[in-house]
């Protein structure tokens, strides 16, 4: 029987009974990795944010496995330099958050338009106080990511009626569903037209930072800026300076350079911010969908079968025709 190694947080996936009666399944958290992976051949990265492969040594172990499969879309963690060298396949969970994600995004955009916020802390004080509230209509969203995700959120915000510009890896002229996608390499150029900037790229070494103190003087003081993607892609601290200079109008946030976000972090009260706790791909039922996307491709692996979601590990994402590997 093979070995499957589940490294979760405490909360174990159900609808595991397919895998456990054809393999010996061996439920671990991060402490337990060590002992459980030295003679397993598969890891489900169910905790997808853990960074336990950060270890050198757990790394080169998860290296030498036959399949690493992480529950997420984002596979950062997985790719540690070992993994990435190693001969490992390396899958995920593409496909199962683009909509939930896209609904979250038209919900942020709609939030800050139309000032919910601003109506709740109204009711709260029992104030009738009338306000005009900005169109969405026309206005202009740059979505960052060009993948399942950035879009479906494209569409989503065009549907809505937004101007929706994507920028991806790789510049191209010729998109079946919107035409021109811009290059990653020149989104500094992009950044003053937009009025929702929203990040749904791959943490790689190339994204990184994308958004720093040069990318933010850049955009309107009237924009938001939306990340659901890492918290890594902005340059926080330049962010919190940016709002404070009233640089952007907003951010709304889901993912953060630390996460739990600290309590002392100035981005919890800073006005115009909504930070949440990196939730915008969790829909009611996502974990069962999560569960049943790797049974599927452990039915696949130990039919010999091709793996659906194989990541190029080069590229840091599952790359479809739509994302050029260039
Ligand atoms: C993911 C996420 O990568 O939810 O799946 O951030």
């Amino acid at each position: 029987m093979p070995v499957v190694v589940v490294l979760h947080a405490g909360d174990r996936p159900s609808g595991m009974s397919e895998v456990e009666r054809a393999a010996d399944v061996r439920y671990v958290e991060a402490d337990g990795l060590g002992q459980a992976l030295t003679d397993a051949d598969a890891l489900l990265m169910w905790d997808f944010t853990s960074r336990a492969l950060a270890d050198p040594e757990l790394a080169a172990t998860a290296a030498g496995l036959d399949w690493i499969h992480v529950a997420g879309a984002g596979v950062d963690r997985a790719l540690v330099p070992q993994v990435v060298a190693g001969d490992v396949v390396v899958t995920n969970a593409r496909g199962v958050f683009d909509a939930a994600i896209a609904e979250y995004v038209l919900g942020l955009v709609l939030l800050f338009a139309k000032d919910f916020p601003g109506t709740l802390d109204l009711q709260r004080e029992r104030t009738w106080r009338h306000r005009e509230t900005e169109r969405i209509g026309g206005r202009t969203a740059l979505v960052v990511g060009a993948g399942p995700i950035g879009r479906r959120i494209g569409t989503l915000l065009r549907a809505a009626g937004l101007r929706v510009h994507m920028v991806g890896r790789g510049a191209r002229s010729a998109d079946p569903d919107f035409g021109v996608v811009s290059a990653a390499a020149d989104l500094q150029q992009y950044l003053p037209d937009a009025d929702y900037v929203v990040l749904a790229a791959p943490l790689t070494p190339e994204t990184e930072g994308m958004i720093d103190a040069a990318g933010l003087a850049r955009m309107r003081t009237t924009a938001r800026l939306i990340n659901i993607g890492r918290g890594q892609l902005v340059v926080e601290s330049d962010l919190i300076d940016a709002l404070r200079a009233g640089q952007i109008a907003g951010a709304a946030l889901d993912v953060f350079q630390t996460e739990p976000l600290p309590t002392d972090s100035p981005l919890w009260v800073l006005p115009g911010v909504v930070v949440s706790p990196h939730m915008s791909a969790d829909f009611i039922g996502w974990l069962d969908a999560l569960a049943a996307g790797f049974v599927e491709n452990f039915r696949r692996w130990r039919a010999g079968e091709p793996l659906m979601n194989v990541v190029s590990k080069r590229l840091g994402y599952v790359p479809t025709d739509e994302s050029p590997t260039e």
